[in-house]
């Protein structure tokens, strides 16, 4: 089970069901009583019912707690406007929002600039605004991303350091964070909304668009023969990453404060594309440098070179606990369910509370 106190009869949204951190939050706020409005674009391809297949055992174990969804187009206000009503009307109330769609990939979003800033970063206004109107007192998550901070310097980001958005991903989710910033900060409304700042974040979830899925992936087919090699673009990055769970865990922590506030979450430990790609192909005993092909087309124009979290705040207040699981461990638990998905296994998603029990406030 995850965590040890219910939360009963609490209504939570969130927004972007295809996605992974929307997932794993469902998993989270399902196994503490909730019930939850997941919401989907209608244009999108959307399975409902292997969607609602992935709650089936949370919902087995947690009968007071409910699955819903909900049609909602992030970037449309009408669209915004209409899913809040009806949820309000079928349920009363609304006491938790948690907008994590997004065009998440970085890469992509430079060639879909203008709707990155629609959907990354004016999405959070239609949603606050929405509330503001309809449901004042409903508290709001954004999901804020490292990529605000640019990576162009060595060093650790905190909330307070300067931001140099280098891509219209990036670019986006910083209007979003102003966004939210205005509308908590106007005291005449009073309303609680806040964002976290993630560091890059990975569980079995994860799509293999990413680099870290796309080498998992890729291993566990080239050691059962399935593939020859993959292509790569820039490896000379760094990043900090901490697994999924740990950081929807502290979505949902910090909704629950007393004041709304922004946090970063990472690990704090760097990580070169090297260093992934060696734990990666050493769990299946093979030598990366004899598989990966560079591919030119992979580069992005503005690359970001070096995240790295200062997140004391967030291990002060949130009680956040960076490194729970060792970045090898992380590596182990994507290529062991990649590897046992290509020899047919059907392998469960690693429940990682299981062995690191969250410490409810
Ligand atoms: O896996 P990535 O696409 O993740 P990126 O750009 O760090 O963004 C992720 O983390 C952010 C938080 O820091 C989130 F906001 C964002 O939504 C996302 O979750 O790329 C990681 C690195 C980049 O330097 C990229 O250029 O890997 C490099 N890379 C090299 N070859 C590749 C590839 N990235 C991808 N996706 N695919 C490649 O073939």
């Amino acid at each position: 089970m995850i965590g040890t106190n219910k939360v009963m009869n609490k209504i939570a949204v969130i927004t972007g069901a295809n996605g992974m951190d929307a997932k794993t939050l469902t998993h989270f706020l399902l196994n503490k009583g909730y019930t939850i409005i997941l919401t989907y674009r209608r244009n999108s391809y959307f399975d409902i019912d292997n969607i609602k297949n992935i709650f089936r055992d949370d919902l087995i174990k947690n009968v007071t707690s409910k699955l819903m969804f909900d049609v909602c187009d992030i970037s449309c206000q009408n669209s915004v406007i209409e899913c809040i009503k009806s949820i309000l009307k079928l349920h009363n109330k609304i006491d938790e929002v948690y907008h994590l769609a997004a065009m998440s990939h970085v890469g992509n979003s430079f060639k879909q600039k203008e709707l990155s800033i629609l959907v990354n970063g004016q999405s959070n206004y239609y949603f606050l605004e929405a509330l503001k109107e309809y449901s004042p007192s409903t508290r709001y998550y954004g999901a804020m991303t490292s990529e605000l901070v640019g990576g162009m310097e060595s060093g650790v980001f905190n909330e307070n350091c300067k931001w140099h958005p280098r891509s219209p991903y990036a670019i986006g989710k910083a209007l979003g964070a102003r966004w939210i910033d205005f509308y908590r900060e106007s005291s005449d409304l009073n309303m609680f909304c806040c964002y976290g700042i993630l560091f890059n974040h990975s569980n079995c979830y994860r799509s293999s668009d990413f680099f870290i899925r796309k080498i998992t992936s890729a291993a566990a087919k080239i050691s059962v023969g399935k593939l020859q090699n993959i292509s790569l673009g820039n490896l000379n990055f760094w990043r900090d990453e901490h697994w999924s769970d740990f950081g929807c865990e502290m979505m949902w922590k910090i909704l629950q404060l007393k004041v709304p506030d922004n946090f970063v979450i990472g690990t704090g430990q760097a990580h070169h594309g090297e260093e992934y790609l060696d734990l990666t192909f050493k769990y299946f005993n093979l030598d990366w440098k004899k598989y990966v092909k560079f591919d030119e087309n992979l580069i992005r124009p503005n690359e970001v070179i070096r995240l790295v979290s200062d997140s004391s705040k967030a291990q002060k207040i949130l009680k956040w606990s960076p490194n729970r699981i060792s970045f090898e461990d992380h590596l182990k638990l994507m290529c062991k369910y990649d590897y046992e998905t290509e020899l047919n296994l059907n392998p469960t998603i690693p429940n990682v509370f299981d062995k690191y029990p969250i410490i409810d406030n």
